[in-house]
């Protein structure tokens, strides 16, 4: 029955709004259209033209709505099949009503992702771009947005299928060679093979390598705020959100499990993570808050380390510049309204080598003095990589590449220990097949219901 039936869902999300839209894709499309809408004062259907007209209950002739309808035939449409909208008014109920009653003529309604799917297996888009739609829909940022679109558009697909075209051409020459087994491969020839297979190799692992730049693109930068107790970091995130977040008290240990919140920052988002103070724990409560503020210290993207003006250096502080060390983030030396026992220099001679602002975050116009310095620390994560280069973001793009690195790199040590051409051509095409696996040229079922359920109905 699949792609035979015809499926109806709203495109649109549910709650009140000006418009909905509601989407038939398949064969009857234009059929089961014409058994619930009429055009006003005897409009025709043109396709790919609006038209205004009604909604009629078959059953009774009452009125529903009034609607826009527009036909795209197969095979230009979305799905690659006969695709009707209807522009309806977008209350729930209209929604739910008009899709009943294409339901009732008989179309299916349409799973997650289904949409999509159809366009995929009807060829109008390989399977990263599919996935780009995903992404472009969740998008947070205008480098988010960026990435997406790129995959929308086959930057990425074009890629990967420039790298399988590579692979298939050394796999061509060595059956050649399978094909003339007496003519024994000349040396040069040898070291041209295996040069090839290195060089493909490198730049797969190149894309591989653009991993955690695109889910930071893609997810956020994870930002940990950390310090001793009562350093501040409660209030840093408040001053961040603009909203009192975090409980603030002068009571020491204050916060004890991790709060997150998120912040759009420039062309980029970001997920605050405040912590429980370090130090050594007053309590068995405490200990676990400090063990998780360690874990999100380790596991975040940049720190941001919070540090009292107004005390003079402690033990703890110096636990929290260990943390530290190595890592991209900011220092923040808290409270410069009140009399200062703390430096700048005081901390860098403590082994602080981030760079270090000084504020109070009790104060909003540290704010955008803040902002700025998180958006360079940001920048700082990207090193030298231009600002346009393409990233994956995907797990299943990771686990791909990986496994055609792998594959690549058994091929080269099978030419190096001489090994026969058929055993390095499985090795390639091992390599060809997990490339294929991110466009879909090579895919499963499985697969593409684990692709299309995170996609919402409609889409
Ligand atoms: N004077 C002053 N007090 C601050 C400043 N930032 C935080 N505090 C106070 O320091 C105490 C601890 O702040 P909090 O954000 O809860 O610290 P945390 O334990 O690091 O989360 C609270 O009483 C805050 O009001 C500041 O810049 N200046
Ligand atoms: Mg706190």
């Amino acid at each position: 029955m699949y792609l035979h039936d015809t499926i109806v869902a709203p495109a649109t999300a549910s709650g009140p709004a000006a418009l909905a839209i509601v989407r038939i894709s398949g064969p009857r499309a234009l059929e089961l259209l014409h058994r619930v809408w009429r055009g006003s004062s005897g409009a025709e259907l043109a396709p790919r033209k609006l038209v205004l007209g009604r909604i009629y209950d078959p059953g009774t002739e009452a009125a529903l709505d009034q609607a826009l309808a527009v036909y795209m035939p197969a095979p230009r449409s979305f799905t690659g099949e006969d695709v009707v909208e209807l522009h309806c008014h977008g209350g729930d109920y209209v929604v739910r009503r008009v899709t009943g009653l294409v339901v009732g003529q008989g179309a299916r309604f349409a799973e997650r992702g289904e949409f999509t799917r159809r366009a995929f297996l009807n060829g109008r888009l390989d399977l990263s771009q599919a996935e780009a739609i995903a992404d472009l829909v969740a998008a947070r940022s205008d480098r988010a947005l960026k990435l997406a679109l790129d995959g929308l558009a086959g930057v990425l697909a074009a890629r990967v299928s420039r790298l399988r075209a590579r692979s298939i051409a050394v796999r061509a020459r060595l059956e050649a060679q399978i094909d003339f087994p007496d003519e024994d491969l000349p040396a040069p020839c040898q070291d041209e093979l295996l040069a090839s297979l290195a060089e493909l190799r490198a730049d797969v692992g190149l894309l591989l390598d653009s991993f955690r730049r695109g889910q930071r693109i893609r997810d956020g930068a994870r930002v940990a705020i950390v310090g001793k107790p009562n350093a501040g970091k409660s209030s840093i995130l408040n001053l961040l959100l603009g909203s009192e977040r975090a409980i603030v008290t002068a009571v020491p240990g204050t916060t004890r499990d991790l709060i997150e919140a998120s912040i759009s920052l420039g062309g980029d988002w970001a997920t605050l993570i405040d912590t429980a103070g370090i130090r050594d724990a007053a309590n068995e409560v405490e200990e676990i808050g400090i063990q998780r503020a360690l874990k999100a210290a380790a596991e975040a993207d940049l720190l941001l380390a919070v540090f009292d003006s107004s005390t003079s250096l402690e033990p703890d502080d110096r636990h929290v510049i260990q943390l530290t060390h190595g890592r991209a983030g900011l220092g923040i030396l808290n409270k410069s309204d009140l009399p200062a026992k703390t430096s700048r220099e005081q901390l860098r001679a403590a082994g602080l080598q981030m760079p270090t602002l000084r504020l109070s975050a009790l104060r909003a116009e540290s704010a955008p003095v803040l902002r700025d310095g998180l958006s360079t620390s940001f920048q700082s994560l990207d090193g030298d990589t231009p600002s346009d280069s393409l990233s994956i973001s995907r797990e299943r793009h990771r686990l791909a590449l990986e496994q055609a690195e792998q594959s690549l790199e058994r091929a080269c040590k099978a030419v190096k220990s001489s090994m026969p051409p058929e055993v390095v051509t499985v090795d390639l095409n091992a390599a060809s097949n997990a490339l294929a696996s991110i466009t879909g040229e090579i895919t499963n079922e499985d697969v593409l219901d684990r692709i299309f359920s995170e996609f919402c109905v409609g889409k």
